[in-house]
């Protein structure tokens, strides 16, 4: 079977898009309303590049939500799971974010540009609209709204010569999850070291989405010495690194417990945030289900278009959401869910591809 998605104004394209199409972006998919490029051809071959030299993204869909006015702080603080007080300007913090049940709904990446003014880097969920919903319902003084910046990604272990060429040696001094606001040719930047991959690298918040062609281009020029390619993020690698992605792992309806954020989730904060009493409780009652990796038996698998239920005998005992080929483990790789009653040297496990049976074994995270 063959089919097309339509591309039409109701999914919106990245400042990338046109550069992205004119490199060979050969598959998209859509997420927070974006087309975003899933790979340009060869999603083997740009994992190789991440390992071995430097790949650009167009993470553009990573959109931010931006809070800014007095009660910024107050609002970042009763959104997220993670006491953030101590988050300097200029610094980035991991943070979870729940609903009213304590079930994940969003990790975003916080940042702190100002005193009274914070972006959130959002996962592939509509965290706009929920972000101004409690700040009117609250009474709060902030102003919520989609800033017009657009990540671009670039990871692997020559990323830092790439961005240092580009922005001069000051950012090789740049530390894990901080950024800085500056510009090159007259586009505006934020330039952070982050991204979504356990090889290094940054990415370039670009901050005028008419300028996206010329940012991608600077990018790949730069960038041509070092071998890089234009890519996306890797499936391969973000689960050999065990990345939780929260459309694919976690949408189903999972705390963050059970994600394994557990350390991201301040219970003894002393003031109040929203999933704040369900986690007390989801904490006191233990969880029932947990994160793990999996090894599964047989032929090379490429990615998966539905999770896969995990099966011991006929019972369901978990959700298997994305399973690749690794060439560094040698074996078939997978992410999911398991409950927690299964141990790591549960034996009989399976899932069924069709009418062909697999074995899977559980296996810890990350498997590198
Ligand atoms: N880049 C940007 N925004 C994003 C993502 C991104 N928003 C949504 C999604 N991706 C967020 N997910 C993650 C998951 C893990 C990390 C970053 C974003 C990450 N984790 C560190 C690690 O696992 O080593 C630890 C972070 C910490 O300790 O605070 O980097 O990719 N802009």
């Amino acid at each position: 079977m063959s089919y097309q998605i339509a591309v039409g104004c109701n999914i919106r394209k990245s400042p990338f898009f046109d550069a992205t199409v004119a490199d060979g972006a050969a598959c998209f998919s859509v997420y927070n309303h974006m087309y975003t490029p899933a790979h340009f051809g060869d999603p083997d071959g740009e994992y190789q590049r991440l390992l071995d030299n430097v790949v650009m993204w167009d993470v553009a869909v990573e959109r931010q939500v931006e809070l800014a006015g007095p009660d910024a702080e107050k609002l970042v603080r009763y959104m997220v799971t993670r006491d953030v007080s101590g988050t300097k300007t200029g610094q980035a913090k991991y943070v979870p974010m729940c609903n009213y049940d304590g079930m994940l709904i969003n990790d975003p990446v916080l940042q702190k540009l100002r005193h009274d003014c914070f972006w959130l880097s959002i996962a592939d969920s509509d965290i706009l609209l929920w972000a101004g919903a409690i700040a009117a319902e609250r009474g709060l003084d902030v102003r919520v709204t989609e800033p017009d910046a657009s990540p671009m990604g670039v990871q692997g272990p020559r990323a830092d010569d790439v961005v240092a060429d580009l922005f001069g040696d000051w950012i090789r001094e740049l530390k894990f999850f901080w950024f800085r606001e500056t510009d090159i040719e007259g586009i505006p930047v934020l330039l952070a070291r982050s991204g979504w991959s356990k090889q290094g690298g940054f990415e370039l918040y670009l901050r005028d989405g008419t300028r996206g062609t010329d940012l991608w281009n600077l990018v790949k020029e730069a960038g041509a010495p070092y071998g890089i390619v234009p890519g996306a993020p890797s499936d391969i690698e973000r689960v050999e690194s065990g990345l939780l992605s929260y459309g694919a792992d976690a949408r189903s309806g999972i705390n963050p417990f059970e994600a394994g954020l557990g350390t991201f989730v301040d219970l003894d904060r002393a003031d109040d945030f929203v999933g704040k009493a369900a986690l007390q409780k989801i904490s006191e009652d233990g969880i029932r289900k947990r994160r793990a990796g999996f090894i599964i038996g047989g032929d090379r698998i490429s990615g998966i278009s539905q999770p896969y239920e995990l099966l011991r005998d006929q019972e369901v005992v978990g959700t298997i959401t994305e399973a690749v080929y690794s060439p560094r483990v040698g074996e078939n790789i997978a992410v999911g869910m398991v409950a927690s009653g299964i141990s790591d040297a549960e034996q009989g496990l399976k899932i069924m591809l069709g009418d062909e049976t697999r074995s899977v074994r559980i296996h810890a995270l990350p498997f590198i």
